[in-house]
């Protein structure tokens, strides 16, 4: 297969960009897969975009966010991450790691439904090890109130007190905020509804974020509850935002500055 079609194996490393097409192709072959829906092509390529102007690396305030995400985490008593295609294209090994060491569920729940891909996506998530599947039998999905997308169908999501909902579109959040449920989200977009209705939210890309929260985890695995407990009530998650937007301000300032300094025709 040639590079036009998707295969990252001909991606040269020496390439300036290898990691950003890397996780293009991962994302182009889960869509022939059906893992990823069409949309979710889309979906990648704004994410691309506010990972550029974030100057593309974990900054403190997404760190600070993922350490107060992991003690919340820690905290919980019913913890459940949600997956969808993007997620299970992107951070298979990962995200099942993370469901491993917290003994949490991984709940597939999608926005674009389409006959196959609940099954591709659980295929994705064994083949990297994953124990504990939800939302793949449709006897079991009771519906949340106030949620008219496909998205309302859920199964341990509707017990559970933290749910963590990476690249996730519209109004969920707010949906389960109501039920009384704490958010954690994963969104490279600080202005999305979602980044702001949630409790926490990380911005930064996801292929980043989850494996510094599985490190962070077992790092924090043995401290007391009132040290978790801590480090939750100091996180703000309205100067988090506010910081990460300042970023991307200061980061186009400095970049209006430097743009052409290495550009000689
Ligand atoms: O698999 P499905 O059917 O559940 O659909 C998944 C998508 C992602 C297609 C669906 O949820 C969707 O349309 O989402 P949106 O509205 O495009 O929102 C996705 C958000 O994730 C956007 O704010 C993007 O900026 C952000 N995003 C995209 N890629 C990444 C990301 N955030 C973190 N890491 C990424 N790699």
């Amino acid at each position: 297969m040639s590079q036009e079609n998707g295969n990252n194996s001909t991606i040269p490393r020496s390439h300036p960009r290898y990691l950003s097409l890397k996780y293009r192709h991962k994302i182009i072959e889960g869509m022939k897969n059906l893992v990823v829906a069409e949309a979710g092509l889309i979906a990648h390529g704004r994410g691309e975009a506010f990972d550029y102007i974030l100057g593309e690396r974990t900054n403190e305030i997404a760190r600070e966010a993922i350490k107060a995400a992991s003690a919340l985490l820690l905290l919980a008593k019913k913890p459940v991450i949600s997956v969808n295609g993007n997620t299970a294209a992107l951070v298979p090994k990962e995200i099942v790691e993370l469901s491993k060491i917290l003994k949490a569920p991984l709940e597939i729940n999608l926005f674009y439904k389409k006959k196959g891909r609940i099954e591709a996506i659980k295929k994705v998530l064994e083949e990297a090890g994953a124990l504990d599947i939800r939302g793949i039998h449709e006897e079991k999905l009771v519906e949340i109130e106030g949620l008219d997308s496909n998205r309302r169908l859920v199964e341990s999501i509707k017990d559970a007190d933290v749910v963590m909902v990476p690249l996730e579109d519209g109004d969920r959040t707010e949906a389960l905020k109501k039920l009384g449920k704490k958010i954690i989200a994963i969104d490279l977009n600080p202005l999305s509804r979602t980044a702001l209705w949630a409790d926490i939210t990380i911005v930064d890309n996801i292929v980043r974020a989850i494996p510094l929260m599985n490190t962070l985890i077992q790092k924090l695995k043995n401290s007391t509850k009132s040290e978790l407990e801590e480090i939750v009530r100091r996180f703000d998650n309205k100067k988090c935002i506010q910081a990460s937007l300042e970023l991307i301000k200061n980061y186009l300032d400095v970049q209006k500055e430097k743009a052409f300094k290495n550009v000689k025709i």
